[in-house]
Order: C-alpha cells, then structure tokens, then sequence
C-alpha cells in the first residue's frame, strides 16, 4: 500500500488494499499505515520531490480506499451507547481533510458518536454545533501556520457565546504543538489519530 501510494497508483493501491483485508490485517491497521504513508508523500513534497499534481493523485488514491472500504468496515462497529459525543471540523480558510478524516474514523471506530462539520469550518459554526449538538469534545483541525488563528478564534467565540465550560475543545495538525495548545486554552493536542483517541479518553475520564 505504501510503495503504491508512492507511486500515486490508484489501481494498484486498491488491489494492495483488497489483499491486505484478505489476509487478515484489520481496517485500523490499514488506516495506520496510509498515514504513515501519506506523511512520507508530504514529506517528499515538501522537499520539492513530488509535483502538487502527484501529492493530489496520492491524497485521492487514499481518500478512495478510505471511503470505499475502510469506512464501511468501520461503520455500525459501534455497539450500545456511544463513549461519547464528539466533533470535528477543519478551520476556516483550510481545506486538508485527510488527517481530519481519519482522526475522526479512529474516535468513531474506537466508540465515539462522531458529527463532522467538514472543512473551512467558520468559529460560528462550530459554536453553533456546540450550542445544538451538547458535544463532549470538539476536534479542530488545521494544516496552515495561516490558519491556525482560526483555533485561537474559534475558542474566544465559545467564550464570549459563554459556552466553553460546556466542552472540552482539542486541536492538531501538522503545524499544532503542544505549546499552542496551551497558549490557546484548548484542552488538548494529539500529534496522530492513535494519540487523539488516547487523549479524548483520557480528558473525559474514560479508562482502557
Ligand atoms: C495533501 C496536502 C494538500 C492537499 C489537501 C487534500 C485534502 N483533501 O486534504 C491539497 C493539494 C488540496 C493541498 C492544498 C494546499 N496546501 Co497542502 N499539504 C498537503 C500535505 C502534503 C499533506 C497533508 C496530509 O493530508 N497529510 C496526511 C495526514 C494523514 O496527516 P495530517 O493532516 O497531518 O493529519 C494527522 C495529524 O496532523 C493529526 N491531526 C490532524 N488533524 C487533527 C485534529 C485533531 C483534533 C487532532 C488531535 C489531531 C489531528 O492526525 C492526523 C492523522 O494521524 C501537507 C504537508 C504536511 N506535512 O502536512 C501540505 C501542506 C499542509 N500544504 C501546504 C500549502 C501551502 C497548501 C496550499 C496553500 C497550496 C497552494 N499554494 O494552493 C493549499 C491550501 C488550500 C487551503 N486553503 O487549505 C503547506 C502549509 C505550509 C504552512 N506552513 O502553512 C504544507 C505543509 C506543504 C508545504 N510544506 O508546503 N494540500
């Protein structure tokens, strides 16, 4: 799966994925390991060793996946009452969704009711969401160092709508530190999607 999404061949990662379920490993394992690779593609971008048309082919080959097999895997997973409630959204002014996405399938996989406002998300909505929904978390994501505002600001308007106390609030993201989060007030930051499962567990008290 890796040494196709390196490649950015959709074909071929479809086919790696079928023979990985059929030999056992689980949709989590799979989810692990496309952000794993994904993280490598974003490296090698980064380097300026892959063109935006490759990192967008990549990203779509993966989305796909995710969305025709590992999501419907995961879906109806959940039995009983959910963990918890939470939701995520990614800031205003950014459009990643991938990390989102899968930070999202992991809380849900692991219990969690999950309500995903999507991306370019404005502190509006997600006060809105907050006010409507009750949720025990929201989850913000952002990509951008242009961006990352956008949580300071989503967090002052949970103050001022005197909602904050009501939820808890985590952050991440490539460019989200632990140190941000702290600056910001948000509750807390996980640096993967493994660690925000761990991290939502452990803000609402909820023992493995
Ligand atoms: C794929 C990608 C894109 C795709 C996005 C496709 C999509 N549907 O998401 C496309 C091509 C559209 C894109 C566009 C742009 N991009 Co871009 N993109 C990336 C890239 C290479 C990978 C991001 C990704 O999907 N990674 C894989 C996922 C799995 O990892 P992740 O997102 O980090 O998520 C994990 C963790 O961060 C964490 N996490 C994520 N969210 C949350 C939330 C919570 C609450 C928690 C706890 C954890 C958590 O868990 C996730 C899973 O483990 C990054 C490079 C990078 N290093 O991040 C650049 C990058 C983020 N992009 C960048 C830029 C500049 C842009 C553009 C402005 C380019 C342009 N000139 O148009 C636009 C912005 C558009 C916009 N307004 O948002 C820069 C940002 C630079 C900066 N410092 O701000 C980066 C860093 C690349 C670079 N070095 O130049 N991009």
């Amino acid at each position: 799966m890796r040494e196709a999404l390196h490649a950015f061949d959709q074909e071929r990662l479809v086919e790696a994925t079928e023979r990985a379920l059929e030999q056992g490993y689980s949709p989590q394992d799979l989810l692990e390991g496309l952000t794993e690779g994904l993280r490598e593609v974003g490296d090698r971008f980064e380097k300026g060793e892959l063109f935006l048309a490759e990192l967008v082919a990549a990203g779509e080959a993966a989305k796909k996946v995710i969305a025709e097999y590992l999501k419907p895997m995961l879906e109806g997973g959940g039995e009983g009452e959910p963990l918890g409630h939470i939701v995520i959204g990614t800031v205003a002014g950014d459009i990643h969704d991938i990390g989102k996405g899968i930070v999202g399938m992991m809380l849900f996989t692991a219990g969690f009711e999950v309500k995903d406002l999507g991306v370019d998300v404005p502190a509006e909505m997600f006060v809105q969401a907050v006010r409507e929904e009750k949720p025990d978390v929201i989850a913000m994501s952002a990509l951008l160092t242009t961006t990352l505002p956008m949580q300071r600001e989503t967090i002052e308007a949970l103050e001022k709508s005197g909602l904050r106390n009501t939820v808890k609030v985590i952050v991440g993201g490539s460019p989200v530190t632990s140190e941000w989060a702290d600056e910001i007030g948000a509750d807390g930051y996980a640096e993967d999607a493994v660690g925000a499962v761990k991290l939502v567990k452990e803000i609402l008290g909820i023992r493995e």
